[in-house]
């Protein structure tokens, strides 16, 4: 078993302190903080998913996987964050309500932040009038929302509701994301952009602001 595959294992496992140590391992041999996470973290954390659809691993076991990812992560960060990157405004981010699920979220953060987004992270749980709030608050160019159940998606739907009704479409933009998220369905509820994940956010609300001033294309 490769190094990444270890990572993989042991956050299955639930083991953060081990899942820590090797990838400060990895980074030491110079294995690129993309590999680690996808080849490494993420790729356990899908398989932990599956086993816990097929009732082979019940919630605390998830749990225990998600610190271990948390772990990874907090070592991951400063090598996924590019420096010294010119400020293009701000970003409200943040898991709609009912949903707590925040890996994800946390990972597209760190991707806006490499970009030079400042982000404003509202944690999980947000309510759509705090979506709005903050971003009216913040003056933010952006709203970027998570969901990883489909009972929490429709709340998406709500926040670009608000928005229509205050006029503020044209300002804030809408990105939304997570496992069960669809182009489809943000075409249906009227989002600016669909993301797969964190680079491609980053992609999709270049594109969205492609001319506007603070937001041309890196390099
Ligand atoms: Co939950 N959970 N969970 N869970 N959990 C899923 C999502 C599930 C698919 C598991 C399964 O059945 N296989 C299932 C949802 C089924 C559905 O809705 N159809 C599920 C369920 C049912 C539940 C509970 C209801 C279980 C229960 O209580 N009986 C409960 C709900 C709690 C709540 O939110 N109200 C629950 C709880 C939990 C834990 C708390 C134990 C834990 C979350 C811990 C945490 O986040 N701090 C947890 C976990 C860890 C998972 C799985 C196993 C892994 C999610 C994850 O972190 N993936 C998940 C199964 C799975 O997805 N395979 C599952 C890794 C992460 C990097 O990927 O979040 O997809 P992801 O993010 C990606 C992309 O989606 C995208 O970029 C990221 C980077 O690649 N992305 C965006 C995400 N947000 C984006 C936003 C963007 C753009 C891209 O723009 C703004």
């Amino acid at each position: 078993m490769d190094l990444l595959q270890q990572i993989g294992a042991e956050l299955e496992k639930g083991k953060a302190a081990m899942v820590a140590e090797l990838t400060t391992e990895a980074l030491s041999q110079e294995i690129s903080s993309s590999e680690i996470l996808n080849e490494g973290l993420i790729a356990g954390m899908e398989i932990v998913g599956e086993k816990f659809r097929s009732h082979v691993i019940f919630l605390p076991h998830v749990l225990l996987a998600a610190r271990a990812m948390h772990a990874g992560l907090d070592l991951l960060k400063p090598h996924l964050i590019k420096d010294a990157v010119p400020s293009l405004g701000k970003a409200v981010l943040g898991t709609v309500k009912g949903d707590q699920h925040d890996i994800g979220k946390n990972l597209v953060g760190i991707m806006l932040e490499g970009a030079g987004f400042e982000v404003i992270d509202l944690g999980t749980n947000v309510s759509p009038a705090d979506f709005l709030q903050s971003a009216k608050e913040n003056q933010a160019r952006v709203i970027g929302m998570s969901a990883l159940l489909t009972t929490t998606m429709p709340s998406m739907k709500e926040v670009i509701r608000l928005l229509h009704q205050e006029g503020l479409t044209g300002s804030i933009r809408t990105v939304v994301g997570g496992a069960p998220v669809t182009e489809e369905f943000a075409r249906e509820i009227g989002a600016d952009a669909y993301a797969f994940d964190g680079i491609s956010a980053v992609d999709r609300i270049r594109s969205l602001f492609a001319g506007e001033p603070g937001l041309q294309e890196e390099k």
